[in-house]
């Protein structure tokens, strides 16, 4: 039995729709973001970071597993079955399995973050906040974003999952979904300049395991839920 502790709009979702894709049954236990955006403390219990997503695998033995991209790959070496990607596609699925926690989300939740900081200094620091954190997303943030964007969006249009040549989606689109879908809630992806990102993110919240997943996960701000397909 799997059992995913879960937090509202948050990576976790992600691994509902694997799960979801593998058909393996699972439990989910919801938590709520505190009103600052943070985990409850009652997460610590569970791991000794408290973020989600968490995975227990309760068999024999009750493995506790933290960090999505170590749970993507532990289900689906131990649940997945044998994958058939040509050697392009299985570094392809390397690469961006790695790439979205490594790299790419790390730019998206500063960049989401930023402007929420300045909102929380007292009113008289609010300019100087402002300028502040301007001047380092003008450094750091606004040049990097359109260079991971222009990559992915390369990839997407040249490929229909993100490890080559595969026909359905790897720990690679799993990885990747929630940095997209959140880049796209931004405003950061639009239609008119990726196109490609656009029709992956609307083709994966088209299938009834993300539909089915949204269905177990409660509110998730970043795909609508629509009747599963
Ligand atoms: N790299 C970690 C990040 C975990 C993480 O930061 N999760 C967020 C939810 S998306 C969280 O728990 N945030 C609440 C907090 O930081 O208190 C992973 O991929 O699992």
């Amino acid at each position: 039995m799997i059992v995913v502790y879960h937090l509202n709009n948050g990576r976790s979702q992600r691994i509902l729709w694997l799960l979801e894709e593998l058909g393996v049954p699972y439990e989910v236990k919801r938590f709520e973001r505190m009103p600052d955006y943070t985990a409850p403390p009652s997460l610590l219990k569970v791991h000794p970071l408290g973020k989600s997503p968490i995975i227990e695998d309760i068999g024999e033995s009750v493995v506790v597993l933290a960090e999505s991209s170590a749970i993507i790959t532990y289900l689906i070496q131990k649940y997945g079955g044998k994958q058939t990607l040509s050697a392009e596609g299985a570094l392809d699925d390397l690469y961006y399995t790695h790439y979205a926690e490594s790299t790419l989300m790390p730019l998206v939740v500063i960049w989401q973050r930023l402007s929420r900081f300045a909102n929380r200094a007292p009113w008289y620091l609010q300019p100087i906040f402002r300028y502040v954190l301007g001047a380092y997303r003008e450094m750091y943030v606004d040049p990097e974003l359109p260079r991971n964007i222009d990559m992915i969006e390369k990839h997407l249009s040249e490929n229909s999952w993100f490890a080559r040549g595969s026909d359905g989606p790897t720990a690679a689109d799993y990885a990747m979904i929630i940095g997209l879908e959140g880049l796209r809630a931004g405003r950061a992806i639009v239609l008119e300049k990726h196109q490609a990102i656009v029709r992956y993110i609307d083709k994966v919240h088209a299938r009834s395991a993300y539909q089915s997943g949204l269905g177990k996960g409660g509110a998730f701000a970043y795909a609508k839920q629509v009747e599963a397909v």
